[in-house]
């Protein structure tokens, strides 16, 4: 950028006239606790569906175990919609009471 006290004007101008560049929503995608969901079926999960290694889907399973809910992933609204459909089928073919929610950000 030019540094001249003219262009450095214009600079600082455009800073503050430039429209606002809106960011679309992230969403939280949540997992909440349960009694009967067995806990290899959410690591499971959690390496899958959201790409963890074996002792991350551990540590975030048994967070979820210990204080009812976790994130366990931040997307767009269309990817965070997909996630949670298929942790939902997965659990639901397996009759698993697992449930996996989002809000957002
Ligand atoms: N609480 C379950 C058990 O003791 C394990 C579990 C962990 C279930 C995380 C759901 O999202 C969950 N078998």
């Amino acid at each position: 950028m030019p540094q001249d006290p003219v262009h450095r004007e214009e600079t600082e101008l455009n800073v503050k006239t430039r429209p606002k560049t809106q960011r679309p929503p992230m969403y939280k995608v949540l997992l909440l606790n349960d009694d009967f969901t067995p806990m290899e079926f959410v690591v499971h999960i959690l390496e899958r569906l959201f790409a963890m290694s074996h002792s991350q889907a551990m540590q975030v399973m048994l967070t979820v175990h210990r204080k009812g809910v976790a994130v366990v992933g931040v997307f767009s609204h269309e990817v965070a919609e997909t996630k949670v459909a298929q942790v939902m089928e997965l659990a639901r073919r397996q009759q698993h009471p697992l449930q996996c929610t989002m809000e957002k950000e």
